[in-house]
């Protein structure tokens, strides 16, 4: 699949610093120390309604760590999935009497139009369910093979004794999987699997449903979980830096992930950090399609928003706390790009060479971004405050802004 357009990131003066992250794995914050080239894959959509506020505050957590690190000087390896055929993306395209692949294709399109009104750095590879199969057989057939998964009436699951650090990525205990596995795409109460929360990996052909060609795992789809980590090792191998989504991914998704791809290789761990962003609520309740209490990145840009704005308002909460969506906030965020446009547009102003520190400072943090903000802001009023006479500072603060915030003055 293709991606979208990256918008360009100005270099700055100097070099940004290492990240510090909170790893849901390690229930800690962690400093990573990747190569020359970081690896990252973050979890993508599943296209039957896009994109949600709550979408693009995931997408803007990991588009801030490609922006750190891009900044250390280092490239980014970005992988990003679609999951173009499962269950609620059939069951709407039946429910609305549409081609579900025409459901995915529109949506998809609509997501990469949000992503790059938002200015949000494309992946180098955007992969889809469907076009991932022909890497995903082989390599449930090698679970199989490893005795690691087994089949039940003509569909396969993965056992999840056969890994021995499964739990550690969510740390949860099985009433809680339970729940979550019931509630998040599983079928913990199906007569005849080895352990209740045993995923599926191959499901065998539904009648009226779409099938593949899945070798000797006979005609199916793909499960969830193996779809990422499928698509994660074929373009970034074992012990890439970090594993990306919003913390609804945690359980079952990103531990059953961890768990095929450490099974798989006999490798620990799958990826150096397990990096979850908070959810966005509207009215009280987790922003859900599902749910339908959505505001759509697309109905507000219609409306006459600017993207900028929209990203401010993201920008104004720090990615891991849940938080509520709500008309003061992007009002405020207007508010502050007006603020922040105004003081950029004047031909000199005070010196900026101690923001563009306190910025990374901040993003190195754990993605501070609230923090960021902040001393922007302090910028901007002093700026309109006083009368400097650096010919150098509006520029400098416009690329920091746009560098590391993904933001356009
Ligand atoms: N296709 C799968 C991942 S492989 C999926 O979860 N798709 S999704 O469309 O449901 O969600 C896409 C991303 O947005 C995921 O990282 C998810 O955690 C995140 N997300 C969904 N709803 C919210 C929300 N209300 N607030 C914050 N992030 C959310
Ligand atoms: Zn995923």
């Amino acid at each position: 699949m293709h991606a979208w357009p990256a918008s360009e990131v100005p270099a700055l003066p100097g070099k940004g610093r290492d990240l510090q992250i909170h790893d849901t794995a390690t229930q800690g914050t962690i400093t990573l120390d990747p190569g020359p080239v970081a690896r990252i894959y973050v979890c993508g959509i599943t296209p039957y309604d896009a994109t949600h506020i709550g979408h693009a505050a995931t997408y803007n957590a990991f588009d801030l760590v490609q922006r750190v690190w891009l900044d250390t000087k280092r490239q980014v390896h970005y992988v990003q999935n679609v999951t173009d055929v499962d269950d609620p993306l059939l069951e709407r395209a039946l429910r609305d009497g549409q081609d579900w692949t025409e459901l995915a294709e529109r949506e998809t399109a609509l997501f990469r139009e949000d992503m790059t009104a938002l200015r949000m750095l494309p992946p180098q590879h955007y992969i889809g369910a469907v076009e991932a199969i022909p890497g995903i057989v082989p390599l449930v057939e090698r679970l199989r093979d490893a005795g690691a998964a087994y089949e039940l009436e003509g569909d396969v699951y993965f056992s999840v004794e056969s890994d021995p650090h499964f739990g550690g990525v969510s740390h949860l205990d099985a009433e809680a999987m339970r729940l979550l596995s019931a509630e998040r795409g599983g079928d913990p109460d199906r007569p005849g699997k080895k352990n209740p929360l045993d995923p599926m990996l191959w499901m065998a052909a539904r009648p009226g449903e779409p099938s593949w060609d899945g070798g000797s795992l006979g005609r199916g789809r793909p499960g969830w979980h193996i779809e990422c980590v499928a698509i994660a090792l074929d373009h970034l191998g074992m012990g890439f830096d970090i594993q990306g989504g919003g913390s609804d991914l945690t359980f079952p998704h990103h531990e059953m992930g961890a768990s095929h791809a450490q099974a798989l290789t006999g490798e620990f761990p799958m990826a150096k950090a397990y990096v979850h962003a908070g959810m966005v609520a509207l009215h009280g309740e987790k922003m859900s399609k599902s749910k339908g209490n959505l505001v759509f990145v697309s109905a507000l840009r219609r409306s006459g928003v600017d993207p900028a704005a929209i990203r401010l308002a993201l920008l104004s909460h720090h990615y891991r706390a849940d938080w509520e969506w709500t008309d003061e906030i992007l009002a405020d965020a207007v508010a502050r790009l007006e603020r922040w446009r105004a003081a950029v547009s004047r031909p000199d102003g005070i010196p900026a060479d101690a923001l563009v520190e306190e910025v990374r400072e901040a993003l190195a943090n754990d993605l501070d971004a609230p923090a960021a903000l902040a001393a922007v802001d302090r910028w901007v009023e002093r700026q309109i405050a006083t009368d400097g006479d650096d010919e150098s500072a509006p520029g400098l603060v416009s690329r920091t802004v746009d560098a590391l915030l993904g933001v356009a003055l």
